[in-house]
């Protein structure tokens, strides 16, 4: 039975924290003043974003941002999570700064904080500057030194106001999807790239949080996306284990000092020979963090090859994306999202619980959690009764999952808006409040009034 607001409020502890969340090249648009980003080159290839979308103009939040901090506002949230765009501030990935690009995020801070709205704020969220690209990207070994220095612009600025930070968001999408797959900027398709990449976005968190550390930042974290896999037969239940290596223990395991798992390198020697990994570098990535974020939407479910699953339905679901995995068909069981993602909240419980034990003593937080549908709108209004039952059915598992010993602080929704769903351009919406890409109106859907309700009606003590 779906959970409803009366039963959840009352379950809500006073200081779990409640958000929503965005990235920077989702909805900012105005790539015009600031530098290149690794997103415009690969939109510029037809063929890579759905609908053809581009960088501008997203939600126009570049000029909108005032009135988008009243819509945060209104629903009554605790904080805020956005990122910062690397080349807005930096438009040659190092070196000189743009002191106006600086400026936009010290006033979004300030007009957070008029509004009694926590800043989270997300160092890196996949738009690397082209410049950075040029010398390699993920793959140079300058980058960590570079994303460092951008890091030291930061938390110079606004260590004083903001209240935590993420060194980086998915580092696996950034890996695995466009250096390992061709699905996401840069679009390699190399798949020994992507265990380099990883390391080097691990090393660069490491650098990043040694910095905000020597600035007094308060809760310093990084943000994973992480999931539980389901083998549904014995071969299958081999693969899930490799894929759980990749896309979960390939990150939780360095940052928990327990360097990279000895089951991935052992499948992985045919692809890499994992020479760029350097032991110093390694024990740097386990410094102690304040708390991890889960981005969490979906379980992956798989067949064996022979059963015959639709392979490659929904995001995310590409083989190519875990390299050295066994041959399996990706088997979500429906109803789906409108992204081709099965909605299965005991997942998230699931995903919970084993994340704690694979990084004990480290508060978690859903840094991101919701659903894709398909928005009809009639008479002005969007009544997203499927996405309210995501959130309710969600927030309901995170919440048994809090009650039954899981250290969860906080759960932010993806997202405040509808924007530029990446490689699926405007194809898919999964915010609180429609945007009309054309006119930019902001409608409130029935499931921004029910965000709303559940935030008032919250425990006070
Ligand atoms: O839109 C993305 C976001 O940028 C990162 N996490 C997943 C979301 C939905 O695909």
């Amino acid at each position: 039975m779906l959970a409803t607001i009366s039963e959840l409020a009352p379950r809500i502890p006073p200081d779990f924290l409640i958000g929503t969340a965005t990235s920077a090249w989702q909805i900012e648009g105005s790539s015009q003043i600031r530098g290149r980003s690794i997103w415009e080159d690969f939109a510029a290839i037809p063929g890579n974003i759905r609908d053809g979308a581009q960088a501008d103009p997203a939600c126009d939040h570049i000029n909108r941002w005032e009135t988008d901090l009243d819509l945060l506002a209104w629903l009554g949230v605790d904080s805020y999570r956005f990122s910062v765009s690397w080349p807005r501030v930096i438009p040659g990935g190092i070196g000189k700064v743009d002191q106006a690009g600086l400026e936009f995020y010290d006033r979004l801070i300030d007009g957070l904080l008029l509004r009694n709205i926590e800043p989270v704020v997300t160092i890196y969220h996949w738009d690397l500057p082209s410049a950075l690209e040029a010398k390699g990207g993920w793959l140079w070994d300058g980058i960590a030194d570079s994303m460092a220095q951008y890091t030291e612009v930061l938390a110079e600025k606004f260590a004083d106001r903001v209240s935590m930070w993420a060194t980086l968001n998915e580092p696996w999408c950034s890996a695995f999807l466009g250096y390992a797959d061709k699905f996401m900027a840069p679009g390699k398709g190399d798949p020994a790239s992507g265990f380099e990449a990883a390391y080097r976005l691990l090393v660069g968190h490491a650098k990043s949080v040694e910095v905000l550390r020597h600035h007094h930042a308060k809760e310093v974290g990084v943000v994973l996306n992480l999931t539980t896999f389901i083998g549904e037969d014995e071969q299958a239940e081999v693969a899930a284990q490799h894929m759980d290596g990749i896309m979960n223990r390939l990150w939780l395991d360095p940052l928990a000092g327990r360097g990279f798992p000895l089951d991935v390198i052992e499948k992985t020697r045919h692809i890499t020979d994992w020479s760029f990994v350097n032991d110093a570098e390694l024990n740097s990535i386990a410094a102690p963090i304040d708390w991890l974020g889960i981005n969490y939407y979906n379980p992956q479910r798989i067949v064996s090859a022979s059963e015959g699953g639709a392979l490659g339905v929904g995001n995310g679901q590409r083989l190519d994306a875990f390299p050295g995995t066994p041959p399996i068909s990706f088997a979500p069981r429906g109803p789906l999202t409108e992204m081709g993602w099965e909605m299965d909240p005991a997942s998230l419980i699931t995903t919970l619980t084993k994340t704690q034990e694979r990084l004990p003593n480290v508060p978690l937080y859903i840094t991101e959690n919701g659903g894709a549908f398909p928005d009809p709108m009639v008479n002005g209004a969007i009544d997203d009764q499927d996405r309210v039952n995501y959130y309710a059915s969600h927030i309901d598992a995170a919440l048994t999952a809090r009650e039954s010993g899981v250290d969860l602080r906080g759960y932010f929704a993806w997202s405040l808006l509808d924007n530029l769903e990446w490689a699926e351009g405007w194809t898919k919406r999964f915010g609180l409040f429609h945007v009309d890409n054309v006119t930019q109106k902001r409608t409130a859907k029935t499931s921004a009034h029910f965000f709303r309700e559940l935030i008032a009606r919250r425990r006070k003590v």
